[in-house]
């Protein structure tokens, strides 16, 4: 059973309960610290659509203007900071999608982590997470908030985060929250092995009209309105766990020796660039094997034993390719 499946048939016994991961530094907590070694790598690519000051009356303004400004959208590149201050604010529904050097993967766990700027463990806003593998079919993570809606959580309310499931914005600046690309696997429009884009949507908190809506048809009530330059959610980062690798290009590419010195007098090294693992095969110029090893990780090799004069062929392979070079011992 998926995790979504789970969570349709808890709701009936666990509406405006704390179902879920507690605050960042809590027994468990999902929260991922900005330093963890889990991050492999960090969006390299943004655009943003800033959303209104406030959705519901569009003629309010901050800083002559009626959507947000703060923050450079560069902001949110690169390893997350925890500074309050380097961010993008998004907005009421403002959107950022950021791009990455390598697709990100499904791999064991969580994939990646949303940072927003939260100074506190309980005043958060949110945002919807989607991702996709084409920047044009993009799918939505599943959410789930347990917040009461009929009373406004006013501008600077606070929000216990153990009733929040999934939205971006759960925990507190320099804790990521993290999302698995395992709950979205079986979806038809995205390719979970390669996920290009991800897609930041600032939550509307508003619990009338405008709000919107968690994946069980709930308004999600968070702070509204919050009529600033820095209105809605404050993307900080966005880190990738999980993220693709090209072992084969990576292997093959980098398949690159040298034999030195060459011609030598019978001591040669081979230094190779950094393969993973490799075969050495030393022949003598009528074919006859003289030499054999098979390496891990081994830049220089030096355990080549003296060679009579004459020619030689030293072949390095791996299990995508081979290349050789010929040399002279004096
Ligand atoms: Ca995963
Ligand atoms: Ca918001
Ligand atoms: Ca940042």
């Amino acid at each position: 059973m998926n995790k979504l499946a789970i969570i349709v048939f808890l709701i009936p016994t666990v509406c405006f309960s704390q179902s879920y991961a507690p605050p960042a530094g809590q027994q468990g907590t999902t929260a991922i610290d900005k330093d963890s070694p889990l991050f492999t790598s960090w969006a390299t690519g943004i655009s943003v659509e800033r959303g209104f000051v406030n959705i519901e009356d569009t003629t309010i303004e901050a800083l002559g203007s009626n959507r947000t400004t703060f923050g450079d959208p560069q902001n949110a590149l690169g390893a997350s900071t925890g500074d309050p201050g380097d961010i993008v604010s998004l907005g009421d529904s403002g959107i950022a999608i950021l791009t990455f050097e390598q697709p990100i993967i499904n791999g064991p766990s969580f994939d990646f982590a949303v940072f927003e700027n939260s100074f506190s463990d309980d005043y958060l806003e949110f945002a919807h997470v989607e991702v996709s593998s084409d920047g044009i079919n993009y799918v939505r993570f599943p959410s789930h908030s347990e917040v009461q809606s009929d009373v406004q959580i006013h501008g600077f309310g606070l929000t216990d985060t153990r009733r929040i499931y999934n939205l971006a914005g759960k925990y507190r600046g320099g804790y990521g929250t993290p999302f698995d690309l395992d709950e979205i696997k079986d979806s038809i429009d995205i390719d979970v092995n390669k996920i290009t884009h991800v897609k930041i949507i600032d939550v509307i908190g508003s619990v009338g009209e405008s709000g919107t809506f968690d994946s069980f048809g709930n308004k999600i009530n968070e702070p509204f309105s919050t009529p600033y330059e820095s209105g809605g959610f404050d993307l900080e980062a966005v880190g990738v766990i999980n993220e693709w690798v090209n072992t084969i290009d990576y292997e093959s590419n980098t398949l690159e020796f040298t034999v030195y010195p060459n011609p030598s007098d019978g001591l040669i090294k081979i230094k190779t660039s950094n393969v993973q693992s490799c075969k050495i095969v030393i022949t003598n110029s009528m074919g006859q094997i003289i030499f054999q090893n098979n390496y891990n990780n081994q830049k220089i090799i030096n355990n080549v034993p003296q060679l009579n004069s004459g020619f030689y062929t030293v072949i390095l392979s791996n299990k995508f390719t081979q290349k050789q070079q010929f040399i002279t011992v004096k």
